[in-house]
């Protein structure tokens, strides 16, 4: 798990060090040089020599350890690159840049701390904060709008092979774990097979699955998974939808129709966050054309990079929600912008 940003990380933060050696050791250097410039002077001023009091004016004397504009610019720099590198959204390295800019320019360094120490502090910080900005518990939103409404109605969207289907899965699992009941709807009534496939998670979990013919109306189906659930004192609908259609209008008209119809009570966009600037656009596309509450990104174990994770919020103004860790039922973690921040600086 994030492997070549965890890499990138450790190799910038030795390089500041390097240089923050390189710095120390010139700065030991001028201390020596004023010193025998302040002997000389002295000594001048006792007559013992002359013309040396033009030398001290050239001179910085710099008691104080002040991060400068160039150092930033040179630390910014390489770390834009770095981000880039890990699929990190590019207005969120712009994001991420301004506010290490405004925290470290012109800051007064402690004697004995470290300069990449700050550096990677004000980092994570930075990361955190852009991850917490949007923040949704959904636990607690399934149990507090249970007191108002049941069955809750929870569809899914995304393209396919992003790991939708088996998500529904997991949230099925975990919903039953927290003791509600759920029901599954075969909303991806397009793609060949995509019944098959949640009727065979339906089997595993022990859990009914409303269907339709293929090439059904999603809308229909999801419709009578609902009236199943009321008839039945359900508590959630969980809706698998189609990923692709014929056309990318098809695919928007079509869940705007489910959206209308059976009126969701979230709207969860799922994408692999392998995927990288490809799964961000499209979570900003989905969102823009019908309009999603969150995210949930898969494959988080196989994704070298991390870069998804740190901008999807960011971009969608929506919270991640879970992340898929991997192929078994129980692999999905609630996110939570410690976890991923440990994961990704832990041993940096
Ligand atoms: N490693 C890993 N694989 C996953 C994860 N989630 C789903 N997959 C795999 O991704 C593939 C596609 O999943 P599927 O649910 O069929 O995707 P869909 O087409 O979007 O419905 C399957 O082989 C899943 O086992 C995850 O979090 N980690
Ligand atoms: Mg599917």
């Amino acid at each position: 798990m994030f492997k070549f940003l965890k890499e990138k990380l450790s190799a910038f933060k030795k390089k500041l060090e390097k240089r923050e050696e390189e710095i120390e050791k010139k700065k030991v250097e001028e201390r020596k040089e004023e010193k025998e410039v302040r002997e000389e002077v002295k000594e001048e001023r006792e007559g013992k020599k002359v013309g040396l009091l033009s030398k001290i004016k050239t001179f910085v004397v710099e008691r104080e350890i002040v991060i400068d504009e160039k150092q930033v610019e040179d630390i910014l720099e390489d770390l834009e690159i770095i981000l880039l590198e890990s699929d990190v959204a590019f207005e969120v390295v712009e994001e991420i840049a301004a506010k290490l800019k405004e925290r470290l320019v012109g800051r007064r360094r402690k004697i004995g701390e470290k300069l990449s120490d700050i550096v990677i502090n004000e980092l994570k910080t930075i990361i955190q904060e852009i991850l917490d900005a949007n923040r949704f518990d959904f636990d607690e939103f399934v149990q507090t709008r249970l007191r108002e409404k049941r069955p809750l109605n929870i569809i899914f969207v995304g393209v396919n092979g992003t790991g939708k289907t088996t998500t529904i899965a997991k949230i099925a699992k975990r919903l039953m774990d927290f003791g509600y009941s759920v029901v599954l709807a075969a909303g991806d009534t397009f793609r060949a097979g995509a019944i098959e496939q949640l009727e065979e998670h339906g089997r595993r979990l022990g859990v009914k699955v409303i269907k339709h013919k293929p090439g059904a109306d999603p809308a229909a189906v999801i419709y009578d998974a609902i009236k199943h659930a009321e008839s039945k004192g359900i508590d959630v609908v969980l809706a698998d939808t189609a990923g692709r259609m014929h056309t990318k209008k098809n695919l928007i008209d079509q869940l705007e129709k489910i959206k209308r119809v059976t009126k969701p009570d979230l709207t969860i966009f799922v994408d692999e966050s392998i995927a990288g600037n490809d799964a961000v656009e499209r979570a900003r596309m989905f969102n823009e054309a019908v309009g999603i509450d969150g995210s949930i990104l898969t494959k988080i174990d196989a994704d070298p990079k991390g870069g998804t994770a740190i901008s999807i919020s960011y971009v969608t103004g929506r919270p991640v929600l879970f992340l898929g860790t991997g192929q078994e039922y129980d692999d999905l973690v609630k996110f939570d912008s410690k976890w991923l921040i440990d994961r990704i600086f832990g041993d940096i």
